[in-house]
């Protein structure tokens, strides 16, 4: 129970934690030895009992442009004191229809209308159902095959995990959607280990796709998503030409490309979105979390004009699409999603992650030889570094023991998948600060060693 008394400590401490289910967390381990945060500000999380501790996981691949931001806590404020609600549903607030212009003008050309919904789950359902729908309206209504790839993740709704090719996160759920397939992941240790950026190895992944065609007839496939650095399975960075590849067999098969960029949208690998990166137009564009800096709920689908205009026909007093979410563009939302842009304008952010990108990378490389250091994957300002694991029988537990030691022993945030500790920092992060975060990760795989 929280302490109510009027002697309670001002940064209030409950000592019941039985209650709240955490998401996507060992709960039994947690609750013998919490994680509790208190506050934030910049490149630091603080801690219940005051630690700081440096964020090197943007909390969770959230707040791009650093913690507590005031410009966006001030755009929330404001505009909870003056909408709190408005239904989304044949109402609209200007603020929605601005943030969805600038966001358009941020995306690749050809990418103009953005589909608000509350998070990642949300947007790769949202986009996998606008591909099935379209197909529908255009007279391929055979089109719903959806083709995802092993270790992709593309959240938790039924379509999500169904296309999503994380084994731990599907096995329980029963069989999901029907009529998915997979495409191999682009990862092969022997031949990319150790790479900065994108591996020169893997393009020929996509080709597989030429097989599921065969297998299934490309008249029955309605979509393919994959994230263009896969970031939950422990960051897979696309291979040189892959994501090109997959463009083309796509478009030559009628086959709609969706880039789930959830993580790799609004500056992550030093562009607005790993579109442009690649130079790899998609026909839809799912994104969330830095969006509103993680201040707020918030993701999206941004989709190509062709298919949106497929949608504005029949009689103009009738819904054209029969989705969407109660707190679709929120109004709290849109206020921190556009101070967010502002931000990440005025200060450069994407650029700034682009400059950074070398050196980060070479700064993560010098773990290389530290005990258990299986292989490290830089790009953008994103790493991934496999550590052996504890055992045949101890999977991910090396990679938890990383965890707790930093949080607990090094002050230091970051996320694990599996036995891969991910580190994804703020865009604001200081060459110094990458020394840091880099140092004390060392300290991190020797204390597990
Ligand atoms: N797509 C991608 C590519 C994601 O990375 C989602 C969809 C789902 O988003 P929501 O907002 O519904 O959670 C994600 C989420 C991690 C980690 O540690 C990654 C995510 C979430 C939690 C942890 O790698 N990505």
């Amino acid at each position: 129970m929280l302490d109510k008394s009027p002697n309670a400590p001002s940064v209030n401490v409950p000592n019941d934690l039985a209650a709240h289910w955490m998401p996507f967390t060992a709960n039994r381990a947690f609750k013998k030895a919490p994680r509790l945060l208190a506050g934030a500000k910049d490149m630091h999380y603080l801690t219940v009992d005051g630690r700081k501790i440096i964020d090197a996981a943007s909390g969770m691949w959230c707040t791009n442009a650093g913690h507590r931001r005031t410009q966006i806590s001030d755009a929330i404020g404001k505009m909870a004191a003056t909408l709190d609600y408005a239904p989304p549903f044949q109402f609209g607030i200007p603020q929605a229809f601005e943030l969805a212009s600038r966001i358009a003008d941020l995306a690749p050309a050809g990418l103009d209308h953005v589909f608000f919904c509350n998070s990642g789950s949300e947007a790769a359902d949202t986009a996998l159902k606008i591909a099935i729908a379209y197909h529908q309206l255009n007279g391929q209504g055979a089109r719903t095959r959806l083709i995802g790839r092993v270790r992709g993740y593309h959240g938790v709704g039924f379509g999500g995990t169904a296309v999503g090719g994380i084994v731990g996160n599907r096995k329980i759920f029963g069989s999901l959607l029907a009529g998915v397939d997979h495409l191999p992941h682009t990862y092969d240790r022997e031949k990319q280990a150790f790479t900065k950026g994108e591996p020169e190895y893997g393009a020929h992944f996509a080709d597989e796709l030429e097989n599921l065609v065969n297998l299934h007839g490309a008249n029955t496939i309605a979509a393919v998503i994959v994230e263009p650095m896969a970031g939950s399975t422990g960051v897979l960075p696309a291979p040189k030409g892959y994501l090109k590849r997959l463009r083309e067999i796509t478009q030559k098969h009628g086959i709609l490309l969706i880039f789930d960029e959830v993580i790799t949208g609004y500056g992550r690998l030093g562009h607005a979105f790993a579109a442009e990166r690649y130079g790899v137009l998609p026909d839809l564009l799912t994104f969330a979390k830095g969006v509103t800096n993680g201040a707020a709920p918030m993701g999206g689908v941004i989709v190509r004009d062709t298919i949106h205009d497929a949608f504005m026909s029949g009689p103009e007093h009738m819904v054209e699409l029969t989705h969407g979410y109660t707190y679709s563009a929120h109004p709290l939302a849109c206020a921190a999603g556009l101070a967010t842009l502002d931000i990440y304008r005025d200060e450069k952010l994407f650029e700034r992650a682009k400059k950074l990108e070398p050196k980060f990378a070479d700064a993560v490389m010098t773990l290389k030889g530290q005990p258990n250091v299986l292989d490290i994957r830089t790009v953008g300002l994103t790493a991934g570094i496999d550590l052996a694991p504890r055992g045949p029988d101890l999977a991910g537990k090396r990679g938890y023991d990383a965890m707790v030691s930093a949080f607990h022993d090094n002050d230091l945030m970051l996320r694990i998948a599996g036995d891969t500790l991910a580190l994804t920092p703020p865009l604001i992060i200081s060459e110094e600060q990458i020394g840091e975060v880099v140092e004390k990760v060392g300290k991190v795989i020797k204390a597990v060693a």
